[in-house]
């Protein structure tokens, strides 16, 4: 049996992604394709709670490096899982991934360097699609200023340090997610079913960073 895909959907706070990849899911679904929705951070887990009270609560003084390695710890909890149903055929679409660890530590004023040397081991995504949005769609989304780091400034720094992703990374995918819903979510499942074609046909091993 061929693995499923391992397809990751990256953007700044209320650029569409949870409802984007749940519809993926279910449109996967009725093309046949087995597939599963998976979010970082995956807040049912015990490090997952610490990080949704941090999210929550903006008095909140953990200390930068603490909390970017519980984000970190949060992916390594699930690597497991992750094997296990990707090596059953299950294609994942996960919603946020260590680029976003990334993304929002090093915009705190954190070094990349720093921040990706806890990440390396864990798998390496066959897809990362990245919904570009303009600032001013994302600010009237609502909800937009809920939680932390969901501030124009914070989400500028991040949207640059995603650009950098899509120049220097080869898995990664621009979509501009500023035209409909419809339209956004034809582009990103376009982009999966060739995924998924891709992975079956090259018979592709697991990757890792
Ligand atoms: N976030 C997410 C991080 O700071 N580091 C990480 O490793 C991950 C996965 O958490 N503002 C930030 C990005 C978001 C916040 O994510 C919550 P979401 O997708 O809004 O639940
Ligand atoms: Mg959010």
């Amino acid at each position: 049996m061929t693995r499923g895909a391992f397809i990751v959907v990256e953007g700044v706070d209320r650029c569409g992604k949870t409802s984007q990849t749940m519809k993926l899911v279910e449109s996967l679904q009725q093309k046949n394709i087995k597939a599963e929705r998976m979010a970082f951070p995956d807040r049912t887990t015990w490090t997952g709670q610490v990080i949704s009270n941090y999210l929550a609560d903006k008095n909140c003084k953990l200390n930068d490096q603490a909390i970017h390695l519980l984000f970190t710890a949060n992916r390594w909890e699930n690597v497991e899982k992750m094997k296990e149903k990707l090596s059953s055929g299950i294609t994942l679409v996960v919603d946020r991934y260590f680029y976003s660890g990334v993304a929002f530590s090093a915009a705190k004023g954190m070094s990349i360097d720093w921040c990706l040397q806890p990440e390396i081991g864990l798998l390496k995504p066959d897809k990362v699609l990245f919904l570009r949005i303009k600032s001013d769609t994302q600010k009237s989304r609502p909800g937009f200023g809920e939680e932390r780091y969901e501030t124009s400034v914070m989400q500028q720094k991040v949207n640059k340090i995603y650009d950098k992703f899509s120049q220097s990374e080869d898995n990664w995918k621009i979509i501009d997610a500023n035209s409909s819903f419809d339209e956004v979510h034809e582009d990103l499942l376009n982009n999966i079913v060739e995924s998924v074609q891709n992975v079956a046909n090259s018979n592709a091993p697991f990757k890792y960073l």
